[in-house]
């Protein structure tokens, strides 16, 4: 089992030779392994590693670059797998869920492969004669790279594979709770051919070596993918260097269905939207606005149909919800269970941890809906992370949208209804980055821009084409071709 950091292409131990454990989630006696507990003398020497190979990366050319990427993405699917076991036993959603991920990582590596070969710049009309003026995409430099434990492969694979495509070199700080996907996602670049230093990987506490990733003078630009509160730490640390940054955080996403909708299909909806990853995603649904008129009657099917949901270790079939991710975001969910309980909503399913037979000896909470929540509460306002689902009750579509905008996020959203005008009110008054009509808040895909807009990123979009303008730089360049010197235009102005 490869539990090391990589620098120079090189799985190396923390010098420190501090370590810290990382457990099965769905069975806390199962040790994956002891990972380093990187300081910021590890992360010097990846940022060291980094730089260094910044400047042969660079002048590669972008399809070469591409090439490696594609390679990258067989491999990942050669082993698809293999990868996706290794995912389950170290963060527990189910195995459907983690080898799509892992698709997630290939789709990317191909996507962004193929950018190699366009990375289009512009050109432009001059004002003077016989002058050009293009403009065109350069690499950004050494990108730190901090990510959630959700998604192990595919939230890496968005931000660092194309940062590679266009140039950049890397280094990676996984989340604590998932260092071995990490670790398994590199081995398939290095495999590919990527040289010595293009991605390094650290892993320990963001508070310790992601800290001093985001405030070494040696990194240009750092992409976090986490909570709102962390990310706004990251954001004022960065600014005393200057760094650029990318932040794609919290959600508090909602599905509205009205009264017109198809509501089998609504409920299919809403099932694996809240409770898909056991809630722990950001795009999951946590909020269901329900039209007045068909309130009781959805309510009563969504608990009859949550109920069936089977808790368990993510690796057996018979599985849909696997464990929370630990101990502290357990406790997490049981305040804001707590509170909504406090704020007067009324809890009709779940509420508690589960703890018998299959879930014994793992962190399990089991599926939880909160009614008759008002917009006001906590619960439906901030995010918790795990399967608690609020529903709130509109009687007009003006209502429903104005409860959906009512957070300080904005990252997903859906609303299921038949009326075409409806829908099309509801796409445009909706304040969120991705909007479904009659499909759950969950399963962006990857080709097509990704992220929010209020307090869930600071004005970003991972995926497909608009990926490329977090990770590079716009050059201008003016060609003149007359043989004389010809003054702009603002410089003759009589
Ligand atoms: C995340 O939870 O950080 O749209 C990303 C989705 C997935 C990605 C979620 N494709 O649900």
């Amino acid at each position: 089992m490869n539990t090391k950091n990589l620098i120079n292409n090189r799985w190396v131990d923390s010098p420190s030779a501090r370590t810290f454990e990382n457990r099965n989630p769905a069975d806390t006696d199962d040790v994956i392994g002891a990972f380093p507990k990187s300081d910021e003398n590890d992360v010097d020497a990846a940022v060291l590693a980094a730089r260094a190979a910044f400047n042969a990366w660079r002048l590669t050319p972008a399809p070469a670059r591409g090439e490696i990427i594609r390679r990258a993405g067989d491999l990942l699917a050669v082993r698809k797998d293999d990868i996706a076991h290794a995912m389950t036993r170290e963060m527990g959603k189910t195995l459907t869920e983690t080898r799509g991920d892992v698709q997630e990582g290939i789709d990317t590596a191909y996507y962004a492969a193929s950018e190699g070969r366009r990375l289009f710049g512009f050109n432009a009309p001059s004002e003077l004669p016989d002058k050009m003026n293009l403009s065109f995409r350069e690499p950004v430099g050494v990108w730190g790279v901090i990510t959630a434990w959700n998604f192990p492969i595919a939230v890496p694979s968005w931000k660092i594979l194309p940062a590679l495509v266009a140039g950049n070199t890397v280094v990676f700080k996984p989340s604590e709770e998932s260092p071995h996907s990490a670790n398994l996602f590199a081995e398939c670049l290095l495999e590919a051919g990527l040289p010595a230093g293009a991605l390094n990987i650290i892993h320990g506490k963001g508070e310790e070596c992601g800290a001093a990733l985001v405030a070494h003078p040696g990194v240009n630009g750092i992409a976090f993918t986490g909570s709102t509160e962390v990310g706004k730490h990251i954001s004022a640390m960065a600014s005393q260097t200057l760094k650029r940054v990318s932040l794609e955080l919290g959600g508090k996403n909602a599905q509205i269905v009205m009264d017109d909708a198809d509501r089998q299909l609504a409920l299919e909806g809403v099932l694996w939207g809240a409770f898909g990853t056991t809630g722990q995603r950001c795009t999951a649904t946590s909020r269901l606005i329900l039209h007045e008129k068909i309130y009781d009657e959805f309510i009563n099917k969504l608990i009859t149909r949550a109920t069936t949901l089977k808790l368990g270790d993510g690796t057996k079939p018979a599985t849909d919800v696997g464990p929370v991710i630990t101990e502290k975001q357990l406790e997490r969910i049981e305040r804001y269970v707590r509170l909504g309980k406090e704020e007067g909503a009324v809890c009709v399913l779940g509420g508690d941890r589960e703890t018998n037979g299959a879930c014994a000896r793992g962190w399990f909470y089991k599926p939880t809906i909160f009614i008759d929540v008002l917009p006001t509460m906590r619960i439906a306002r901030e995010e918790i992370f795990g399967p608690v689902l609020s529903v709130l009750r509109a009687s007009s579509l003006e209502e429903a949208v104005a409860m959906l905008n009512g957070t300080m996020y904005g990252l997903s959203a859906s609303i299921y209804t038949r009326d075409i005008n409806m829908a099309m009110k509801a796409v445009r008054e909706i304040e969120s980055g991705i909007v479904y009509v009659n499909g759950p808040t969950i399963g962006a895909e990857a080709h097509m821009p990704f992220g929010g807009v209020k307090q869930t990123g600071n004005g970003h979009r991972e995926g497909g084409w608009t990926v490329f303008d977090i990770f590079t730089e716009w050059k201008t360049v003016y060609i003149d071709y007359s043989g004389k010197l010809q003054k702009a235009q603002i410089d003759t102005e009589k």
